[in-house]
């Protein structure tokens, strides 16, 4: 995407090792058309790179943010205390306890700082891309049209009865 593209999505993850589970949101938003930025914010090891980003998120024109990381899963919930910018936290999943801890880490937010929460792992990532891409969609027609296909299309995908393979 050129230099002047709008961004108005970013995706942040925790480490290097988040990307193949979060590149399933950037997927989703490429499939719709939908341009974002990717960086690697971790709440524990770079928390300066976190303070910045939530910072100047709405200066720079972010509309939301997609935030996932695995374990004491602290970034999305951090992110979602320094900037106003809806974020959609992604717990990713783990060896040690599967991602239950991810999920618990970003889901049990306190009254007053809100992460919308999606499922463990890969199809949460997917849906954090169709999540921001709802949200996009209340203020941008031509992107209404592609997510409104892009439904359709799933759901006639979906055969109406069973096969043995
Ligand atoms: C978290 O720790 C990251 O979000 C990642 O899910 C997890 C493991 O990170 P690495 O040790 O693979 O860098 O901060």
């Amino acid at each position: 995407m050129g230099d002047d593209t709008l961004i108005r999505v970013g995706i942040i993850m925790g480490s290097q090792s988040d990307w193949s589970t979060m590149k399933e949101a950037a997927d989703m938003l490429d499939t719709l058309d939908v341009p974002y930025e990717k960086r690697i914010v971790s709440a524990h090891r770079t928390p300066d790179r976190l303070w910045d980003y939530g910072k100047t998120a709405v200066d720079r024109g972010l509309q939301v943010i997609i935030a996932g990381a695995g374990g004491a899963a602290h970034l999305p919930g951090m992110m979602a205390s320094k900037t106003r910018v809806p974020v959609i936290g992604v717990p990713v999943q783990t060896r040690a306890l599967s991602g239950v801890d991810s999920l618990y880490s970003i889901l049990q937010m306190p009254r007053g700082f809100p992460v919308a929460t999606m499922a463990i792992g890969a199809a949460g990532a997917a849906n954090a891309g169709l999540m921001a891409a709802g949200i996009l969609a209340l203020q941008d027609a031509a992107l209404a049209e592609r997510l409104d296909a892009w439904r359709i299309a799933l759901s006639a995908s979906i055969p109406e009865t069973p096969t043995d393979d």
